[in-house]
């Protein structure tokens, strides 16, 4: 199973189409979205960029292939992270302007991380310009290991006419349309070819103790050993070689093929990885509406239609249907061989990141997600779809591992977070097609608070003559404020039983109540009240009327207590590439944010790491405003550090907010 990673628009999807077209498994290469295998759902070509991985086959001199098309776009890249680790090789595409380098980080951080071996291939070489040494130069700062050219271009001018491939010292020209054709070293490169192989036989003799020997005593290695060091280090990630082509002119896609053929290690490397030996790997999940679920799996077993499988909490399921998948288009099998990637039919149980074994169960390790960045409040739209409602979002939620869900206890709003607003989006898009509801999807809800600068004595008494039974309940109540964040604490100081012991607890309740609502008409906290005094009456005092008068009492203390408003604010750390690391601190500073300090990201050079309180108010859309200033790159984290005093016009738009709610 091969992986194409990389940035958005590098030409992922496209070299998916090119790969399928080389290798004879489709007659026509279609554009992306117009009939390609790749991004062949509603809402990839509503938007024009891949918005989940693509899944495809191809075979090729007698192998059969599944290739992961990874979707790029920080909103989406998220929907592949559990497929990468159980590849046996992943080709980052990359686009070749040397600006557009730094963009390859995040893809080529992950794999490495994850011990998956790696080679770059850059795209669009019709468009290139400039000189490929400043490319790679540019590439290398972004990989941990070296990247070592397989190919050396060649030039008539600026454009980029074929390419030499320096282990079989054999050149050929791009040809429209049709397998490039074999001719002979250019004279004027010859030189050129020669430095650039002896270059590559260098970075394999780093690896290669012999082949170090060889050129230093000036002797020539054979093809065969060049062959032989190429695939290993490569297989164990020790080089990452780098080819060139254009995915949408096919140039440099058979060559690449041919290369896959040869470096791709077998899938034994990554069920040991994965301590996925004799198992199914689920690396994602699908509802394809009457089919049930689908679970799209690598298989380091054989599996066959029927069989059954063990979860990792031991319990059994029958694999309901195995399917070939082709983009949007499924084929039933039989059985599937190891190293294949299948779907698997009306697993329920099967979740992104599991092992479905064919013995006793087996754990797989944890999967890294992403930490959310973005969230709606979600609802029906109708009232009648709430259940409805319910249901399509724990399914939608499920099969997406960058979604979340939860309630939010301070505004008991349902809460969808993830990778940005365009992943909400689309997310609900697909709710809407699959289950047919329409969800109203809102900013959420600032927790704001109110609290007291005075302290204030009142009385509060709730007397009620009517017919038989009266209602009697006095109560005084000194309120004041508490240390910021100490919330709310209740005690009394009745002597004489002026306020009977029974009902001090119904007195609480009511000064509860009436701080869910202060008087700028949010809930009330780090105020305490004490009871200090009262009285009763035989018959008509109870316990809802000890409430009342409590409730009574504390709401005149609040209005008279000099209220203000309190805002959540949060701790941010956001890393964004140190080129962009003044543009964000005086983003963070015009959103009311406070800058605590910036350092370098711990192992990722060149990266700064950010540290600021910021009002929860102001994080919202701030992903967006990141991404616009770091071309996609920046990411942050965030967690609720403190409440904070609110003042000014932004204290007058909230208080204004509540008056016309209540209104
Ligand atoms: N000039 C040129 N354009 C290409 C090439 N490959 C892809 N593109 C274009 O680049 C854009 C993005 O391609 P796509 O495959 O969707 O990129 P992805 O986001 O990496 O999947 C599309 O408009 C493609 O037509 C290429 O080799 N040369
Ligand atoms: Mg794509």
């Amino acid at each position: 199973m091969i992986a194409l990673v990389g940035p958005a628009g590098a030409g992922k999807t496209t070299l998916l189409e090119a790969l399928l077209y080389a290798s004879g498994t489709i007659d026509r290469q279609a554009p992306v979205g117009q009939g390609s295998v790749g991004d062949a759902t509603p809402e990839a070509r509503a938007r024009g960029v891949s918005v989940e991985l693509n899944l495809a086959h191809l075979d090729f001199m007698g192998d059969r292939y599944a290739v992961v098309d990874a979707p790029g776009a920080p909103d989406f890249a998220h929907d592949a992270d559990a497929a990468l680790p159980a590849c046996d090789l992943a080709l980052v595409v990359v686009d070749p302007d040397p600006a557009k380098a730094l963009l390859t980080q995040p893809a080529m951080r992950r794999l490495e991380d994850l011990g998956v071996p790696r080679a770059v291939f850059v795209n669009k070489i019709d468009q290139a310009r400039g000189r490929t040494a400043d490319l790679l130069a540019a590439l290398q700062t972004v990989s941990a290991q070296p990247l070592v050219a397989r190919q050396l271009v060649i030039q008539d001018g600026e454009k980029i006419t074929g390419y030499v491939d320096l282990a079989l010292e054999r050149a050929f020209a791009y040809r429209q349309g049709k397998p490039s054709e074999r001719i002979d070293i250019p004279a004027e490169i010859a030189a050129d070819e020669a430095d650039a192989r002896f270059h590559m036989l260098e970075q394999l003799a780093d690896h290669d103790d012999a082949l170090m020997e060889q050129l230093l005593s000036d002797e020539t290695p054979s093809l065969d050993s060049v062959f032989a060091d190429l695939v290993r280090e490569t297989q164990e990630g020790l080089v990452v070689p780098v080819f060139f082509g254009s995915a949408q002119n096919g140039h440099g896609v058979r060559r690449l093929l041919k290369a896959l053929r040869h470096d791709t290690p077998p899938p034994e490397v990554a069920a040991a990885r994965l301590g996925a030996e004799k198992t199914a790997y689920v690396f994602k999940t699908a509802w394809a509406g009457h089919a049930g679920k689908l679970a799209y799996a690598r298989t380091f077993t054989e599996l066959s239609d029927g069989s059954d499988l063990t979860l990792p909490d031991g319990s059994k399921a029958r694999v309901g249907g195995l399917f070939c998948v082709q983009g949007q288009t499924t084929t039933k099998l039989a059985r599937a061989a190891p190293g294949e990637a299948v779907a698997i039919g009306k697993v329920e149980e099967a979740q992104v990141g599991r092992l479905l074994s064919a013995n006793g169960p087996r754990e797989a390790p944890p999967l890294q997600r992403r930490t959310p960045v973005y969230s709606f409040a979600v609802s029906a739209k109708e009232r009648k779809d709430d259940v409805r409602l319910s249901g399509a979002l724990a399914k939608i939620v499920e099969e997406d591992a960058g979604l979340e869900l939860r309630r939010d206890p301070r505004s008991d709003e349902i809460l969808m977070s993830g990778q940005g607003e365009a992943h909400l989006r689309c997310a609900l898009d697909r709710m809407r097609r699959r289950f047919g509801v329409e969800v109203k999807a809102e900013r959420p809800r600032v927790a704001y608070r109110e609290t007291i600068r005075a302290s204030v004595t009142k009385r509060g008494r709730h007397k009620k003559q009517t017919g038989g039974h009266g209602q009697f309940g006095d109560v005084v109540l000194e309120v004041s404020p508490l240390p910021r964040g100490d919330g709310f604490r209740f005690s009394d100081r009745i002597t004489g039983g002026v306020v009977p012991k029974q009902w001090i607890p119904a007195v609480e309740q009511g000064v509860r109540d009436a701080m869910e609502k202060g008087p700028i008409g949010y809930p009330a906290t780090d105020v305490a009240a004490v009871l200090t005094d009262g009285s009763w009456h035989a018959v008509d005092s109870s316990e809802i009327a000890f409430r009342t008068a409590g409730r009574i009492a504390m709401l005149d203390a609040l209005a008279e207590a000099k209220a203000y408003l309190l805002e959540p604010i949060e701790k941010l750390a956001i890393h964004v590439p140190s080129s962009s690391t003044s543009k964000i601190t005086s983003a963070i500073s015009s959103r009311r944010g406070q800058i605590l300090g910036f350092d370098a990201r711990a192992g990722w050079p060149g990266w700064d790491t950010v540290e600021a309180f910021l009002p929860e108010a102001e994080r919202h859309d701030l992903i967006a405003e990141i991404r616009a200033l770091t071309q996609g790159l920046g990411t942050f984290e965030a967690a609720f550090d403190h409440m904070a005093e609110l003042s000014g016009r932004e204290a007058e738009a909230v208080a204004k907010a509540a008056r016309m709610e209540a209104a």
